[in-house]
């Protein structure tokens, strides 16, 4: 028999009832899936400039995901000043640690004094700060850039070894970024022994692929015969690629071409020969971070620096490590 409209509305407020019930009461007994008593760490990621950038995020996400930490994550789109509002939005959620790789060296020490003073610890992870007082954060997770520009220079003098002048042109990362900075240093350190070596231009292309492009190309208008490209990272190598091609010059013949990073792209340019040879620089910190944080979060002591194992690639070992490459 058909159920008058009478009966059918009664009906449907009686289930309405009882859903919302049990949705009430789920949500009062505080089951609502979120951890209650984990850690949260506030993380302020540079941007997503890079393949590296890309993988060093992703190895963050997963690992807090894994360690059950509540991530609250922030890109600042290389940004300095939208890193310094995300850490001011991290002290306000009073998160228990907060966690950053600082797009550039300087100016931090405002936002890391009231970080310290609301008595929230902080993590540096890939890049580092040039502040004088360490105090005001627990510790360093990433590469010894210096080392990896004095690896590509070694590489540089052992390639050349046989010539009697090489000019080259450096594509630089981001202008004032610890990477820029201790790269440029080690490289500079290692061909400045022998006076062959002539930088002839040195250009920051902001660790970006279409950066290196436009500064390469530019380069080449006044450099038309460079021998060498020392690029900061490999986006920036791919796009020094795209130059170097549409100005009729076979990359890593007629042009030999150093980088730094190891992420896919760049490996596969080495196993096709189009670049010489790479210096890894891991992005992979997310389990470290993690170990890090919450070993800050319980009081315990943390080590201030703590630095990646790293290698190196040619063309041949390049080929053999793609197949397994993580990133
Ligand atoms: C290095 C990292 C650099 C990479 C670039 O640890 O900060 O930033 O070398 C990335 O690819 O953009």
């Amino acid at each position: 028999m058909k159920k008058s409209l009478a009966a059918r509305s009664i009906g449907a407020i009686a289930i309405v009832t009882a859903l919302t019930a049990s949705l009430a009461g789920c949500s009062a007994s505080g089951s609502d899936g979120g951890s209650t008593d984990g850690l949260t760490l506030g993380f302020s990621q540079v941007g997503a400039e890079s393949g590296w950038r890309t993988a060093n995020t992703a190895s963050v996400q997963e690992s807090a995901k894994t360690a059950g930490i509540d991530l609250k994550f922030s890109d600042a789109q290389q940004k300095q000043e939208n890193q310094i509002k995300a850490i001011r939005s991290f002290i306000q959620q009073n998160v228990d640690v907060i966690a950053f790789s600082p797009v550039v060296e300087s100016g931090w020490d405002t936002v890391l004094k009231e970080a310290k003073a609301a008595g929230i610890p902080v993590v540096l992870t890939d890049r580092a700060v040039d502040s004088a007082d360490e105090t005001l954060y627990e510790s360093f997770i990433g590469s010894d850039f210096v080392e990896e520009g004095e690896k590509a220079g070694d590489w540089v003098v052992d390639e050349f070894a046989d010539a009697d002048s090489v000019t080259i042109a450096e594509l630089q990362g981001t202008t004032g970024s610890a990477p820029a900075v201790d790269r440029q240093e080690g490289f500079a350190d290692v061909i400045g022994e022998d006076s062959k070596f002539e930088i002839v231009a040195s250009q920051s292309g902001d660790f970006t692929r279409s950066g290196g492009k436009q500064v390469t190309e530019a380069i080449l208008k006044s450099n038309p015969d460079i021998d060498l490209i020392f690029a900061h990272n490999d986006d920036m190598a791919l796009g020094a690629i795209e130059a170097l091609e549409a100005a009729g010059k076979k990359p890593g013949t007629d042009v030999k071409i150093v980088s730094i990073d190891a992420v896919k792209d760049g490996m596969t340019a080495l196993s096709e020969g189009q670049i010489n040879f790479i210096v890894e620089c891991s992005p992979l910190l997310g389990d470290q971070l993690m170990e890090t944080v919450e070993k800050v979060a319980a009081g315990e002591e943390v080590e201030k620096r703590i630095v990646t194992e790293e290698t190196t690639f040619d063309q041949e070992q390049a080929t053999a490590a793609l197949p397994d490459r993580k990133y």
